[in-house]
């Protein structure tokens, strides 16, 4: 199974590579601008040529630059201190044509579409990464953009937040679903408004809405999950899962899959002992993980297909002097479980780009607003600089557009992406 692991390390790592312009234009840099914290690209693209869509003029012009400007493997990492080339909009636009592109012109906050995402909850870095992403697609689109998210990851916070949304008459909601059922009347009467209402990384189930932004492949995750906890534990053993959740249809799918994965006889000799649910709260999770260790002495690993999950038992096994006597993966953040994986507590893990999540559900909600799909199977998003991305049926009308593969994480790559998400 390392094949496969692999095989998607390299797929995941050629997606992240920016495909770099052969810069033949003579510019020059009209500004040096050091990055700060919180800067990324798009930012200073609107920031001044007043496109976000722009961030390859800087990213090209930077790496032409040589001498102090720093070379800039991705348009998505940006380092504090990082020296930028910024030319001016006459060279900016030259750079953009090397690139077949044309400066969009400048869009005024509040023409387009009012957007509004509601997460799980608030306070998760995960989240804040999905607002960063949708806010530059926001800015590309001259969409209104809001953001909401109930205290606690529960659904009443949620179905109060969308009541006041519809109140509100925006063009489109989306949420992370906390709950895929008790979503649905309120999904219905967001729609009944006529409301575009969709949802984003956890599903409301389909009758509830039009369509659902996924990560990636369902399937893929779940699988995969097994395949790196089996490997890093020799195939043998008690498991348990620490999910988010009881109710959050993302986790729950992955679990359904984790144990389909399961069935293989190859993993005769490990048994599934428990799956315990953490709701995305650090102390709760971290309660959770040490719960586990004392009811099962024998314990080899645990999955956690959750950010806050994941990082939460990192800590609680580091606490117990447990690193290296249960083995940890699941979905974690690299900025969350750097100090984790370098010390070898969990020695690899997966994720997508929750950034090109928030961008691509803004683009999904903006198409849907401006009617460009129906939606229906078979019609294509075109969602920026996520590229076309297909509309597939999962089955009984379940519509969802996949971002893209998961990206794998361990010792050798979380450096270059602990200070990206
Ligand atoms: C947590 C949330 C989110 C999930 C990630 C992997 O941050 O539960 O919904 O997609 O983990």
């Amino acid at each position: 199974m390392k094949r496969l692991i692999y095989v998607l390390v390299a797929l995941s790592l050629l997606a992240m590579l920016a495909p770099v312009a052969a810069v033949s234009a003579q510019v020059e840099c009209d500004e040096d601008y050091v990055v700060q914290a919180a800067d990324w690209l798009s930012k200073l693209a609107d920031k001044y040529y007043g496109d976000a869509a722009a961030y390859w003029a800087i990213f090209d012009a930077t790496n032409a630059a040589g001498g102090d400007y720093t070379t800039l493997a991705s348009p998505d990492v940006l380092e504090i201190g990082d020296m930028l080339c910024i030319p001016s909009a006459a060279d900016a636009e030259v750079l953009l044509a090397e690139r077949g592109m044309e400066a969009a012109p400048a869009a005024a906050a509040g023409e387009g579409y009012t957007i509004a995402l509601v997460a799980k909850h608030t306070g998760n870095p995960y989240f804040d990464k999905v607002d960063q992403g949708a806010k530059e697609a926001a800015a590309e689109l001259g969409d209104t953009f809001i953001f909401q998210a109930p205290a606690t990851s529960d659904v009443a916070g949620q179905i109060e937040l969308i009541d006041a949304l519809i109140a509100q008459k925006v063009d489109v909601i989306g949420v992370s679903a906390n709950d895929q059922d008790a979503l649905v009347p309120v999904g219905k009467k967001a729609m009944d408004a006529g409301i575009k209402f969709m949802s984003w990384d956890s599903g409301v189930a389909p009758e509830g809405r039009l369509i659902h932004e996924a990560a990636a492949s369902h399937e893929m995750i779940g699988r995969v999950e097994v395949q790196m906890l089996a490997e890093m534990i020799g195939y043998e053993g008690q498991i348990a899962v620490l999910s988010a959740g009881a109710t959050m249809t993302n986790q729950n799918t992955w679990i359904e899959w984790m144990k389909e994965e399961l069935k293989d006889p190859k993993y005769a000799n490990m048994e599934l002992v428990a799956v315990v649910y953490g709701d995305d709260d650090r102390q709760k999770s971290l309660n959770e993980a040490q719960g586990l260790f004392k009811s099962y002495p024998d314990l080899k690993g645990i999955i956690s297909p959750t950010t806050v999950g994941i990082a939460a038992t990192g800590k609680a096994l580091t606490d117990a002097d447990l690193c290296g006597k249960i083995a940890l993966t699941g979905l974690g953040l690299p900025s969350e479980m750097a100090e984790y994986i370098k010390s070898g507590c969990c020695e690899g893990m997966a994720l997508w780009n929750p950034i090109d999540q928030g961008y691509t559900t803004v683009y999904l909600a903006h198409a849907l607003a401006a009617g460009d799909l129906t939606p229906a199977a078979g019609e294509t998003l075109d969602a920026g600089r996520m590229g076309k991305l297909a509309v597939v049926d999962l089955g009984d009308g379940d519509l969802t557009v996949f971002q893209g593969p998961p990206f794998m994480f361990d010792a050798a790559n979380i450096d270059q992406w602990s200070s990206v998400y």
